[in-house]
């Protein structure tokens, strides 16, 4: 008798761990308004209304009622940073009121019973710094290690689970190559000196956090790491597409930080499939064959978290830093959380050391060059009042969390997902 497969998904209550942490992230500049101190700032002022941070969220003034908020939502975990501008607005000038504020903050997340995961360097640097050169500069390392060691004695009692710091690759993409945000130049000199610069700062930080809190708290970064796939499985050329790029944008910055790692921090966000033409591997748009695509245009693909998760997975525990979807169509919303849990608890499945899942991101922000138009949020920003109106997806996902996996009941939100694998599988085999 032929063997059956078996089923790629477990359709019955896909259970998490005990002890799972459940939240989601922001970043200070993409939701406190009013970081008039930093380089983002600086470099917004030359662009369209529509295209300045601004107030952004207010959450420098409302942080209470959004943490009520996800707390009742159920999440027992919440990932936020710090703006090193607020805290040292001009060079080793530290402003007290604003480390009152941050320790207000994170007490605040305390006492709503949250683990806290803090990131210490998401983006954005104090205009003085960039100034001086921002990340290609060596001293910035020095600057941001002084940074670290004034604050976090003053907050480290808050704070259950560090960041260092916040997609590296990422940082060095958008300045460097795609050349779309702040101090944005064409320098391959420059870009190889700040990935080199931000894994020195990582370790510092480490290093630091280690030896002045002996029973210290976890510290870990968060890492954009991609899904990579040949288009055609037995291409060589593909394949070393695929390796060249998994060394070097997932790989390298943990080559180049060894051990200091507590725990691994992704952010996964992207699927690429190399395709050949000639001798030249290309990367493939693939959002025609799936069945849904974020307004941002970029592909929905659960099966990637999984291999993400598959590849990275040693003996460090994972946190899934980051994950979500910009969409104004929370059906759509509703079918990712629950397609990509579904694959994250496929990869717990079969041993790998997932601990927690922080969705991008609590509420709508602003992103970036893109403004405030991407809606990320599990809770809708209102801009014009400030007001919060949570989404249809925000309860789904809150239902999980209090089943502690994804009930029977939440399939009905899945409808019948194509997902890129199937089409292209239909394709060959029609
Ligand atoms: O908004 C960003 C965040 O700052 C870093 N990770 C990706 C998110 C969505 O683009």
């Amino acid at each position: 008798m032929p063997l059956k497969p078996e089923p790629k998904h477990d359709h019955g209550i896909l259970k998490f761990p005990q002890g799972f942490l459940w939240g989601a992230a922001t970043s200070a500049h993409q939701v406190e308004g009013n970081n008039v101190h930093n380089d983002w700032w600086a470099w917004e002022q030359g662009k369209p209304f529509d295209l300045r941070s601004g107030q952004a969220c207010d959450q420098y003034h409302l942080y209470e009622q959004d943490f009520d908020l996800a707390k009742s939502l159920n999440h027992n975990a919440h990932r936020l940073s710090i703006e090193w501008s607020r805290i040292e607005p001009h060079e080793g000038q530290f402003n007290e009121k604003e480390i009152e504020h941050y320790k207000k903050v994170l007490k605040a997340l305390k006492q709503r019973g949250f683990t806290v995961m803090l990131t210490l360097w998401h983006f954005t640097l104090p205009k003085w710094v960039a100034d001086e050169g921002g990340w290609e500069n060596g001293q910035t390392v020095k600057y941001f290690e002084r940074f670290v060691r004034k604050i976090v004695p003053e907050i480290a009692d808050y704070v259950d689970l560090w960041v260092t710091i916040n997609e590296p690759g990422v940082y060095i993409y958008e300045t460097y190559i795609a050349r779309q945000w702040p101090n944005a130049k064409r320098s391959l000199w420059g870009q190889i000196k700040s990935f080199l610069n931000l894994a020195s700062a990582h370790k510092k930080v480490y290093n630091f956090l280690h030896q002045s809190f002996p029973a210290g708290k976890p510290v870990g970064m968060a890492n954009n790491i991609l899904s990579f796939e040949p288009y055609h499985k037995h291409s060589i050329i593909e394949q070393l597409a695929v390796s060249l790029n998994d060394i070097f944008i997932n790989h390298l910055f943990y080559f180049l930080t060894g051990k200091t790692h507590d725990f691994l921090g992704i952010n996964y966000y992207f699927h690429v499939r190399f395709k050949h033409r000639m001798l030249l591997p290309q990367a493939v748009n693939t959002t025609a064959q799936t069945h849904d695509i974020s307004d941002l245009g970029w592909e929905v693909f659960p099966e990637g978290i999984f291999d993400v998760l598959t590849d990275l997975s040693d003996d460090l525990p994972i946190y899934i830093t980051e994950c979500g979807i910009a969409s104004t169509n929370d059906d759509r919303r509703n079918r990712f959380l629950i397609t990509y849990l579904q694959e994250v608890a496929r990869a717990i499945k079969v041993g790998v050391n997932v601990r927690g899942f922080f969705y991008w991101s609590l509420i709508d922000n602003f992103e970036w060059q893109m403004g405030f138009e991407p809606r990320f949020g599990l809770v809708e920003v209102d801009y014009q009042t400030q007001q919060r109106i949570i989404r249809p997806s925000a309860k789904v996902y809150a239902e999980i969390i209090a089943r502690g996996g994804i009930p029977h009941n939440l399939m009905r939100f899945i409808g019948h997902t194509v997902t890129a694998k199937e089409v292209l599988a239909r394709k060959s085999h029609p």
